[in-house]
């Protein structure tokens, strides 16, 4: 028997986190580790709220007492496109230190692809000493963030700081000071202008496999940097990775940075590996902190318990 206001944790990425986060997390609740193998079994039926990343597929069906879940991330698709899920609010994470994580790693992409960073790494392998000619500076570059949420609009305005001109695109339309937006339907405007597109939307059945070759070939060829260049850090199910491979290879992209594959971790035998205009990252350009993520959930649990609405719900029908 669990008290009725009883946490369970069922978090499927960094155990030793989990375990560092959970003796000072939810102080006077019972809470459940699902890594705990003595908790597989447990009769799960009367848990208040769960906290989840890529959960047990059993989870749902023996949790039948929750009252909201949690993801443990701010995407939520993984559970979205994989659960049967019970009519429950879905809160995803949002929190400073995972927006900070996410716009270090776009502002990082975006000067590595400014300051000739696969040219210099080469340079400095083989000892030469030559100043790149034509440096261009940031503010001769267009970014175009397509997603414009916690994290598009955090990035957009630091890369804004950095002195790059800024444009960005979301399905309903921004006001973000001096950032030029575009609802859905000025994709076209959007992309014919965009040098360095970043890519920071959430996989929903409208974006899977968005970024793909008609998309990149409507990118601006005129730039100061000699071609489109790529960032994803949203999801890799929105890129059509075949087509950017291939759009890599023949010059319809200059460049790509990819955090986020269509099948992670990223195979073996993938070509992305070893193209020398491509970086990759292992799916770390904002890993949740945690011990911010059960804050967030006490704080949110400690709405919803005192009849105030949580924040951060996901519309489902959206799927975001
Ligand atoms: P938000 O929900 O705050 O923002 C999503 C944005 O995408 C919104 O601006 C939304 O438009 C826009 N959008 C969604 N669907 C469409 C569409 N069909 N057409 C145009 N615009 C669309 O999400 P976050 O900013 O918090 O996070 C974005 C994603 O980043 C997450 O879903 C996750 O997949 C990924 N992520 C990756 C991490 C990593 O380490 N690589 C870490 C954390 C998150 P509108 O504003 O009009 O609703
Ligand atoms: C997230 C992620 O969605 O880490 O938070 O991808």
């Amino acid at each position: 028997m669990t008290d009725k206001n009883s946490i369970l944790i069922d978090l499927r990425f960094d155990r030793e986190a989990v375990l560092r986060a959970l003796p000072n997390a939810f102080p006077g609740r019972d809470v459940i580790d699902m890594g705990d193998p003595a908790n597989r079994e447990r009769d799960l039926s009367d848990v208040a709220y769960a906290v989840v990343w890529k959960p047990d597929p059993d989870l749902f069906r023996r949790a039948t007492g929750l009252k909201a879940i949690f993801s443990g991330g701010a995407g939520v698709d993984h559970i979205l496109t994989t659960y049967e899920l019970p009519d429950l609010p879905i809160i995803r994470f949002v929190d400073r230190s995972l927006t900070d994580r996410m716009s270090e790693w776009v502002v990082w992409q975006c000067l590595h692809h400014l300051r000739n960073g696969f040219a210099y790494a080469i340079q400095q392998r083989t000892r030469i000493w030559s100043e790149i000619a034509d440096q261009p500076e940031a503010c001769d570059v267009t970014v175009g963030v397509m997603g414009l949420g916690v994290l598009g609009a955090d990035a957009a305005a630091k890369l804004k700081v950095m002195g790059f001109r800024v444009i960005g695109w979301s399905r309903s339309k921004k006001e973000i000071a001096g950032i030029e937006t575009f609802d859905a339907a000025g994709q076209d405007e959007f992309l014919s202008r965009t040098d360095i597109l970043v890519g920071l939307l959430p996989l929903t059945d409208e974006t899977r496999g968005i970024y793909d070759r008609p998309l990149f070939s409507r990118l601006s060829r005129s730039g100061a940097l000699g071609g489109p260049v790529f960032l994803n850090a949203g999801r890799g199910g929105s890129q059509n990775q075949p087509d950017l491979i291939a759009c890599l290879a023949d010059g319809t992209l200059k460049a790509a940075s990819l955090d986020v594959f269509t099948v992670e971790p990223l195979d073996q035998e993938s070509p992305l590996w070893g193209m020398d205009n491509v970086v990759v990252t292992p799916h770390a350009a904002a890993s949740s902190d945690v011990r911010a993520l059960f804050r967030h959930v006490e704080e949110q649990v400690g709405r919803l318990e005192s009849g105030k609405p949580p924040q951060f719900v996901v519309d489902k029908i959206l799927g975001y």
